[in-house]
């Protein structure tokens, strides 16, 4: 929280921190998913610089957001996200980048000084854009009330969907896990760890929380991984060694365009 109400920027141009709660959010939001979106609306929106950043021009905003989406094969609902998502992150007047990436928090960062990452699947838009995209003083599970379950948690500990960690609470856990190859458990790893470091998990009510996702088949070469309840109950054991000091991968390419950066990068095979 800034001490002073002012900021100054370049020239002689004097803006406030943007206030805590934006003035142009409009609470509950129609999303559907029944008909397809066109794009060509948000690409016209000239406050979008290439590579899917924005940040507004009445405030300046604290935190600077990383939105990162995990992504293979799902062009049809990255262009829904794209289509809601980009207007919502402006009205709360973020200054953020989105990421269609694999190892979104090391590439984020060789582009900007981000202190706050948001982790979003790719399926997942919330109804009510007063849940905020950003990072809170604890680490922050955004998507608690989901359609697909009822709209509310499927149990305590979920921390999947979406979920925001600053930069310091991203750096206490080490990051997040590498070892889990296949569908599951990487999110109740998270969890483990961000429990293990003595912090606990901040949460919009069930109100605000709601989200739909966009039903879809199972993924193909994504099948549930066998080992992942052994790997969830050695999470204590295993983050000291397995996160972002353990990273390695190669970068196979880079694509900006006025909607979002895409990294494609190679993890290499499971053990
Ligand atoms: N993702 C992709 N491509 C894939 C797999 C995953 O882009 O082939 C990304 C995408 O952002 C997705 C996220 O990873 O939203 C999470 O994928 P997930 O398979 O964990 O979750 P999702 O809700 O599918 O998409 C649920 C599968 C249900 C399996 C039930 C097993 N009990
Ligand atoms: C748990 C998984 C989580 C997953 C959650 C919801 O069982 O990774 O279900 O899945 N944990 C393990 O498998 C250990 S969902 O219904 O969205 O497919 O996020």
């Amino acid at each position: 929280v800034p001490t002073t109400p002012e900021v100054a920027t370049e020239g002689n141009k004097t803006l406030q921190y943007c206030p805590n709660t934006p003035p142009k959010l409009e609470g509950p939001l129609y999303v559907d998913f029944s008909e397809p979106v066109k794009l060509e609306g948000i690409m016209k929106n000239t406050r979008l610089a290439l590579g899917g950043h924005f940040r507004p021009s009445e405030c300046v905003s604290e935190q600077k957001v990383a939105v990162i989406i995990p992504f293979r094969d799902r062009e049809q609902h990255l262009k829904y996200w794209l289509f809601y998502m980009h207007p919502i992150l402006q009205r709360q007047q973020l200054d953020y980048g989105v990421y269609i990436i694999e190892q979104g928090y090391m590439e984020a960062l060789k582009e900007y000084d981000y202190n706050c990452f948001v982790f979003s699947d790719v399926d997942l838009i919330p109804v009510d854009d007063r849940n905020i995209y950003k990072c809170y003083d604890q680490p922050r599970h955004l998507s608690v009330a989901m359609d697909k379950f009822g709209f509310r948690l499927p149990y305590n500990e979920y921390f999947g969907g979406v979920s925001s960690l600053s930069k310091e609470q991203y750096l206490k856990i080490n990051g997040f896990p590498n070892n889990y190859w296949g569908w599951g458990g990487e999110d109740d790893d998270v969890y483990n760890r961000l429990t293990f470091r003595g912090m606990s998990i901040s949460r919009p009510d069930h109100q605000i929380g709601r989200c739909k996702m966009i039903r879809h088949a199972r993924d193909k070469l994504n099948e549930p991984n066998p080992h992942r309840f052994s790997r969830i109950s050695q999470t204590k054991q295993t983050m000291e060694k397995d996160g972002i000091n353990s990273l390695s991968y190669s970068v196979m390419s880079w694509e900006k365009n006025r909607l979002y950066t895409k990294v494609v990068v190679d993890i290499g095979k499971p053990p």
